[in-house]
């Protein structure tokens, strides 16, 4: 099983979504920065204008109350603030801004800028 396994290793992954970029007409554009400003205001509950991992972690962990149907295990909070972290944090300094945010939903949504 592991000699199989690494026999195949050297074959790089290509696994690149293909999006095609297409351009949003401003009414679509209003739409999804609307929802953007709703979803990110939601995970910045401090409202400091931007996200850390602590503040991803906390919004999760918010599920895990008596009863509820979706909890999360610490290690999996970890896992899912890192994610965001990933996605959204593109200049890395830790935090994700709302227009880092905005632009990965962008992404996301395959559109140009
Ligand atoms: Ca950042």
């Amino acid at each position: 099983m592991s000699e199989e396994k690494a026999a195949t290793s050297d074959i790089p992954e290509c696994e690149a979504p293909v999006i095609v970029p297409r351009k949003l007409s401003p009414e679509e554009a209003e739409q999804i920065r609307r929802e953007a400003v709703e979803v990110f205001d939601l995970y910045d509950v401090d409202k400091s204008g931007y996200v850390d991992a602590t503040e991803v972690e906390n919004l999760f962990r918010g599920f895990n109350t008596e009863g509820s149907l979706i909890t999360f295990t610490e290690e999996e909070l970890k896992e899912l603030s890192a994610e965001f972290m990933k996605i959204g944090d593109a200049n890395d300094d830790g935090k994700v801004t709302f227009d880092e945010f905005f632009k990965a939903i962008l992404k996301d949504e395959g559109v140009e800028e």
